[in-house]
């Protein structure tokens, strides 16, 4: 039997277990990345290991995230995460450079090497044949250290390009249709592979765009193979030495195949306030539009931009439309600003911003109360834009360029005419002068970590008890995000390293009062339905619920990278062995785990009981041997110590 491409990275890098499908694999990570929102916290857990020097082949700390700094905290971690790069052998991208997924693609991707980071859409690499996966800040902390990185091996779902994209229809408009048939879901437990025909007609950053919205689909990761137009990508880079090809062999298995011609997608969009919530833009046209934002590690390309300034090029956008554009990189605003089709989003009206995550991640821009805003990104999230009635629509570039013009929601195919050709340079500007080597070896010593003020311990996690009585403090619904969990936005996001201080708007979005709730019940649980902790990687999520003192999470089902913060935290995550024993359980109820250390010890089952209702609940812990030992240690930290 062949191999999918994933399959054959994988066998090359696992170094526990062996590659058979649902069980636990340890995989050896060549590169790391981190951004600053997740990075102050991977890069605190990094020194308690107590680990010199890296020891991946390249780890790099990108600057994009918190880049708003309304008061010294994110430009002191900006400088704590500066000086610990230098000091450990990382690479350092400094504010300003991009966004981490863009810069990495442009600098640092190789195919067929494995790349995590502290961030859920580390899997755009897979746009240029990486392994590419998002994980907590811990997990990127260890595999710096030189652990392995630990995932359910996945199935794979291959999806079968053919036919080619008709003119103003988008990479964008691929990934939202794969979404509307899996659903964001769809993809956990799971690789999506792309294949066919189609692919050759498709760019690295096109490819990009498609493999980071797979984060939205709960995927491990989604990859591309390896092929000429890869190699054309990284000739223009000045990095083709890096290039190898990388195929699917042809009698490679699938565990389902999924068949999209290109030439049948038409513009679509993902209505509030879910990525898998499509329509297409037809359904929508003339509904009116109050902003335009464009950028985003999904959308923030050279090819990207150049669209949008040829759809913009000598007109004005609209009178009633903030029109706000952040290009992915240095090197693309730099070669905007050669080529003059800066100036065509300048003279247009665009409100430029830096090359960072902006109002991505809530950031600035946030819209006008119950404002209508067409993204380019890859959340649409309720709150998450900061404005909590805010109604986000996801959509690509050229629809948002078109739309922003007219007011109303357009279609860019019926609007624009004729396509031009647009095509990747030949030589990218190459300028890696905000990125900073670490120190030499020999001077490392002498580099001093710059800690500020706002820098506090994180919480010490104890080993699991023996038994849990607690109060189910929160109940919520399906697909609950860990935007819900931890929130982001401007103002919350600089207290990314003060848990305490975090605490205060854990679940705000679900409920304000219970960060004050668990405090007072000392222990609590917390009860969720299917897809529990989908969307953002940030190790907060379950950082923060264990500050104010959550022992287990019983749920219908997890997504993948939550569950697993969960565990490196010492959080109990379980799911009811029957979804409808959900309705088992009220928002109050006494719960308790009786004998629990024991029962995981020993693999039996686990039971719930519902003190208030006197009734006795089927859970399943669903442990492997390594997070089994992980959960008994109270946390990945101490077990790693354990380890060492
Ligand atoms: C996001 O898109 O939600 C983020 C912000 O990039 C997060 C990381 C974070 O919360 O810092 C992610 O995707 O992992
Ligand atoms: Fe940044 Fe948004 Fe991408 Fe997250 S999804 S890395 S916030 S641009």
């Amino acid at each position: 039997m062949g191999y999918t491409i994933a399959e054959k990275i994988l066998k090359e890098h696992i170094v526990d277990g062996e590659l058979k499908k649902g069980t636990e694999i340890g995989i050896r990570i060549d590169q790391t990345l981190t951004q600053d929102a997740t990075g102050t916290m991977a890069y605190l857990e990094f020194e308690a290991m107590g680990v010199d020097r890296v020891k991946t082949e390249r780890s790099v700390a990108y600057i994009d995230h918190n880049t708003l700094q309304s008061g010294f905290e994110n430009a002191d971690d900006h400088r704590f995460i500066g000086s610990v790069a230098k000091k450990h052998g990382i690479y350092f991208s400094r504010p300003g450079n991009g966004i981490c997924h863009q810069v990495h693609l442009e600098r640092f991707g190789i195919p067929g090497k494995t790349l995590i980071g502290s961030d859920s859409h580390t899997p755009t690499g897979g746009g240029i044949g990486m392994f590419a996966c998002g994980a907590g800040g811990l997990d990127v902390a260890v595999a710096m250290g030189g652990g392995a990185y630990y995932i359910t091996c996945p199935q794979t779902v291959r999806v079968n390009l053919t036919g080619k994209l008709s003119d103003w229809v988008s990479a964008k408009d691929v990934i939202l249709e794969v979404l509307r048939v899996l659903t964001v879901k769809g993809g956990v437990g799971k690789v999506i592979e792309y294949g066919g025909e189609g692919v050759k007609t498709l760019t690295v950053p096109e490819r990009a765009t498609i493999t980071n919205m797979g984060a939205e689909l709960g995927a491990t990761t989604s990859i591309f193979p390896s092929d000429e137009v890869t190699l054309a990508f990284l000739k223009a880079q000045g990095r083709a030495d890096v290039w190898k090809e990388l195929k699917a062999d042809d009698d490679a298995e699938y565990d389902k195949v999924i068949d999209i011609n290109l030439s049948e997608l038409k513009p679509a969009a993902a209505c509030p306030h879910s990525p898998d919530n499509i329509k297409s833009i037809q359904e929508l046209a003339g509904n009116k539009v109050d902003q335009v934002c464009i950028g985003s590690c999904t959308n923030s390309s050279y090819l990207d931009m150049m669209k949008v300034a040829a759809i913009l090029k000598g007109k004005t956008c609209h009178p009633d439309v903030s029109l706000s554009i952040a290009p992915g990189s240095k090197q693309v605003f730099n070669m905007l600003a050669e080529n003059g089709a800066l100036s065509d989003l300048i003279a247009a009206g665009a409100r430029i911003l830096e090359c960072a995550c902006g109002p991505c991640i809530g950031m600035g821009q946030s819209p006008n109360s119950g404002g209508i805003s067409l993204r380019t990104f890859n959340r649409n999230f309720e709150g998450r834009s900061g404005t909590a009635d805010g109604q986000v629509y996801l959509v690509s570039p050229e629809t948002a360029a078109a739309s922003a013009l007219t007011g109303v929601f357009t279609d860019p195919t019926e609007a624009l005419g004729k396509m031009p050709e647009f095509t990747i340079p030949e030589k990218f500007l190459i300028n890696d002068n905000m990125i900073v080597p670490p120190a030499p070896v020999e001077e490392a010593d002498k580099v001093e970590i710059l800690r500020g003020p706002n820098i506090k311990p994180f919480p010490v996690t104890t080993p699991l008890d023996e038994s849990i009585a607690a109060p189910a403090v929160l109940k919520v619904g399906d697909n609950i995000t860990t935007d819900h969990i931890m929130p982001a936005g401007a103002k919350i996001l600089p207290y990314r390293s003060n848990i305490p201080y975090l605490s205060q708007f854990c679940f705000g979005v679900c409920d304000t009062t219970f960060p004050q709730r668990a405090m007072e019940a000392g222990k609590s649980i917390v009860v969720g339905g299917t897809n529990y902790g989908q969307g953002s990687s940030r190790e907060h999520a379950a950082l923060v619920p264990l500050y104010l003192g959550v022992k287990a999470v019983v749920v219908k089902s997890f997504a993948r990278i939550h569950r697993s913060n969960l565990i490196n935290a010492g959080i109990l995550p379980l799911t009811f062995v029957h979804e409808s024993d959900y309705d088992l359980i009220d928002q109050g109820d006494e719960l308790e785990l009786s004998d629990i250390r024991s029962c995981i010890e020993n693999d039996q089952p686990v039971v719930l009981k519902n003190a208030t209702k006197n009734l006795v609940i089927p859970v399943n812990a669903d442990l492997s041997g390594r997070s089994k030992d992980i959960l008994l240690a109270g946390g990945l930290l101490n077990y790693t110590k354990q380890q060492a």
